[in-house]
């Protein structure tokens, strides 16, 4: 096991359990779809090495690296010029970014981002806002591309608990899928914000004999405004039309195409634990029968988003010539 992500209710915030070698991030967020917690496992292969370096915990075998961070806001300065979730955000993006450096597994593959009250706005600005000044600051002293060659990733919001991390990073670049339906959110006008959020719609990542395809939180959006406010049927399917524009880019750019929705492994995040039987029935209608698909409750990062879904897909190239 390189780590995991724990989604579970009552998460314990305290991180780290004494002897637990396995980097396992845990975000207070409530399943729906049956069960008291949902845990993601990602593996890696050969010998693995795990170590701590500042707030990171860390997991690699010689490709991959599994990292997970989380930083409580109350570390930081109410009356500096930047607000405390912004330098968090600055300072555990920082904090990864060197690591990468120092253990030479330079390129990001996804980023995973959980944050409290990720709608509600402090020092006048909402903190999903916040969030994004801090993230894109970390990426400019690093001296990090802002736009094109950037991560996968998903920002969630979930009611309590620090601002947590989980990313997975490797020594082979992965090649960053838009969405020709989507202005990039790299790109978005001032609108959404003082700086625009630093992710690709996925990213898709030769890894030995397989390729993996991480597509980003997705949501209700065509250009760059929301469709649909408040109505859940059609964010839904407005959102699958995404997912399946940015899989025909997948499959357009992958060296064996296939990705099919029907293949796809969804994390959906429902804001109304009332849409569920709503949204399942409409992703099922989508895909096809029995979609390989998980519920969590959680906020969105736009008041007017009612749901947002990630995917993962993996592809064997075993047998193929190379
Ligand atoms: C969107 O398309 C919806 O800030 O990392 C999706 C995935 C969204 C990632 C992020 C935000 C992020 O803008 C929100």
């Amino acid at each position: 096991m390189l780590g995991a992500l724990c989604f579970s209710a009552d998460a314990v915030e305290s991180q780290w359990q004494a002897g637990m070698e396995v980097p396992c991030m845990r975000v207070p967020m409530q399943r729906l779809d049956g069960g008291d917690s949902l845990c993601e496992i990602w593996h890696g292969s050969g010998h693995l090495t795990q170590g701590q370096s500042g707030a990171i915990r860390y997991r690699h075998d010689d490709d991959v690296l599994f990292g997970v961070v989380a930083l409580s806001e109350t570390m930081f300065e109410a009356g500096a010029d930047k607000t405390p979730l912004q330098q968090a955000t600055e300072s555990a993006y920082r904090q990864i970014f060197a690591l990468l450096d120092e253990l030479h597994y330079p390129y990001l593959f996804r980023f995973w981002n959980y944050i409290a009250d990720i709608n509600t706005h402090t020092f006048g600005l909402e903190r999903y806002l916040q969030f994004n000044l801090g993230r894109q600051d970390a990426f400019l002293a690093h001296s990090r591309d802002v736009v094109g060659n950037v991560p996968a990733a998903c920002a969630l919001g979930s009611a309590h608990g620090p601002l947590t991390i989980a990313f997975l990073a490797g020594r082979v670049a992965p090649l960053n899928i838009e969405n020709p339906r989507q202005i990039s959110a790299y790109q978005y006008p001032q609108q959404y914000g003082p700086r625009s959020p630093t992710f690709s719609r996925a990213s898709l990542v030769r890894l030995g004999h397989d390729e993996v395809l991480f597509i980003s939180g997705t949501a209700s959006i065509v250009g760059h405004a929301t469709l649909h406010p408040a109505d859940v049927v059609a964010q839904t399917r407005e959102t699958m039309n995404n997912i399946k524009a940015v899989l025909a880019e997948a499959n357009r750019l992958a060296s064996q195409p296939g990705f099919d929705l029907a293949s796809l492994y969804y994390k959906v995040y429902v804001r109304h634990p009332a849409d569920l039987a709503q949204i399942r029935a409409e992703l099922a209608h989508c895909v096809g029968d029995a979609p390989k698909a998980v519920y969590l409750q959680a906020d969105v990062c736009r008041q007017d988003l009612l749901l947002e879904i990630e995917a993962t897909a993996v592809h064997s190239l075993a047998g193929q010539r190379v």
